[in-house]
């Protein structure tokens, strides 16, 4: 994970949301994976998160990589499951430092992932290659997700699986968030941004909270590259995430 990471922090760019949700999540500029690239580079990304079709079209190398290696789209109803898209040999061809994997847990297929991530975190391991799991709790077994007991179980998931990191979501309060990054042990967490928040402040206090919490930093969307400004507001969260800055001193500049 080291590449991806200054003074022990990082923080990534997730662009996958397009196999996720579809382009309804993207406007005129940032519906193009170029502009994304752009972005990752003038924002000062420590990574950039593609799945494997934009990696091959679009990266330019500049940033470290992290190929997400499965996914769904929100068209299927019903219990989730993500499957294998990508190869960890490919992704690693394709300049590839780590790969991504989301395992749904809680869902009826949830042995599926789990078993595809053990194989893939093997593979990756003897390639020099991080892997890193998005533990999402989904499914009809999962009242709520941001409960501090299901973030908590979730990070310990990934200890559990062999991830070098999580992600997972804010539950909300530093205490919960402190938790669920001891119960990770080892593995670095990383927040998941989630829907565009009321106010940059209000998810740059989200974020500061993570970081309080112990986490290692920030795997965000749609709050930078939906933001009016995405380059104004990657480099608040660089100062908040890598330089350790206060909410107030973030905003600022
Ligand atoms: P966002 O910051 O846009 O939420 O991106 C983080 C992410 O984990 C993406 O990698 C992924 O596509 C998306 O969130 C999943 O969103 P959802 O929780 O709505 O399924």
């Amino acid at each position: 994970m080291n590449v991806f990471l200054t003074k022990n922090r990082g923080l990534l760019l997730a662009y996958d949301q397009g196999l996720e949700h579809g382009p309804t999540d993207f406007n005129e500029k940032n519906v193009d994976p170029a502009f994304i690239m752009n972005l990752a580079v003038e924002g000062r990304f420590s990574g950039v998160i593609f799945q494997k079709g934009l990696a091959e079209k679009y990266y330019d190398g500049k940033v470290p990589l992290i190929v997400k290696v499965n996914g769904k789209t929100n068209l299927v109803k019903g219990e989730p499951l993500a499957r294998q898209l990508c190869s960890v040999k490919r992704a690693a061809e394709i300049g590839a430092k780590a790969v991504g994997y989301t395992i749904f847990a809680g869902s009826a297929h949830e042995s599926l992932m789990f078993e595809e991530f053990g194989r893939i975190q093997e593979e990756a391991h003897r390639l020099n290659m991080a892997a890193v799991t998005w533990v999402y709790p989904r499914g009809a077994a999962i009242k709520n997700d941001t409960a501090p007991e299901i973030v908590a179980y979730a990070a310990r998931i990934g200890l559990e699986v062999g991830a070098d990191a999580v992600k997972i979501k804010y539950p909300g309060d530093v205490e919960s968030f402190k938790w669920a990054v001891k119960s990770a042990g080892k593995v670095k967490v990383f927040m998941s941004g989630g829907p565009k928040a009321a106010s940059e402040t209000d998810f740059l206090k989200q974020v500061r909270g993570a970081l309080d919490a112990g986490a290692t930093g920030l795997a965000v969307g749609r709050n930078v590259w939906q933001s009016s400004d995405p380059v104004r507001m990657a480099h608040a969260l660089r100062r908040l995430v890598i330089e350790n800055r206060s909410v107030k001193e973030a905003l600022r500049a």
